[in-house]
């Protein structure tokens, strides 16, 4: 088992995860934390850095989501949250399918790097409540093939349509995050 496996072990059996959540900027990744921690989703603002927050999961695990602002200029940066990632959550809009090319090229960026090897990679397409029920499943394809999920191999991968502002599908991204990262890790053992 290499150290790194110890290390994270040893960091489940405190019961923390730490979780990084990128995407463009717009997406909705704040809003989706504050849906998570029950704050008022519509008083959110941009993220000029990074904010850590910490979520109880079922009063089991503590989960550490680093929200990191995605601006072209702070994109950079990312890299530097990169260690310790035991699970990467992307969040694309889904209303903005103009922005799926500069989207692809910065999760490929992001998925390719050595330093997130092995993490979980859960992409949450939100806004979905922006989008009519019955064209749904057509925005969800387009943004599947335009971001080049079925080329991802590297990660255990899982697209799931979600709101902020409904809450729609965000108790199943926790739940999906958290298992993911458990299997995982004591599959070793
Ligand atoms: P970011 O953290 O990824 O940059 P934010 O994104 O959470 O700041 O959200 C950006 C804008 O998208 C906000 O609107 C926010 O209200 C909106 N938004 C976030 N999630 C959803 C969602 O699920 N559905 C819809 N329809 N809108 C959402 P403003 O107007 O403040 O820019």
């Amino acid at each position: 088992m290499g150290l790194l496996t110890t290390l994270r072990k040893q960091k489940l059996k405190d019961k923390e995860m730490r979780v990084l959540m990128l995407g463009l900027d717009n997406a909705g990744k704040t809003s989706i934390v504050r849906y998570l921690l029950k704050e008022d989703v519509l008083a959110v603002a941009p993220t000029l850095g990074f904010s850590i927050r910490t979520i109880a999961y079922k009063n089991i695990y503590t989960l550490n989501i680093w929200d990191v602002g995605g601006q072209r200029s702070l994109r950079p940066f990312w890299r530097n949250y990169y260690e310790k990632t035991d699970s990467l959550i992307w969040v694309v809009d889904a209303s903005a399918i103009d922005r799926l090319p500069d989207c692809r090229a910065e999760l490929d960026a992001v998925v390719s790097d050595d330093r997130l090897t092995g993490a979980g990679l859960l992409v949450l397409v939100n806004k979905i409540d922006a989008i009519e029920e019955g064209d749904r499943q057509h925005v969800l394809d387009v943004i599947e093939l335009e971001l080049g999920i079925a080329d991802i191999v590297n990660h255990t991968c899982k697209v799931l349509p979600c709101s902020a502002y409904t809450g729609e599908n965000l108790d199943l991204a926790l739940d999906w995050t958290v298992e993911e990262v458990r299997e995982r890790l004591y599959m070793f053992d």
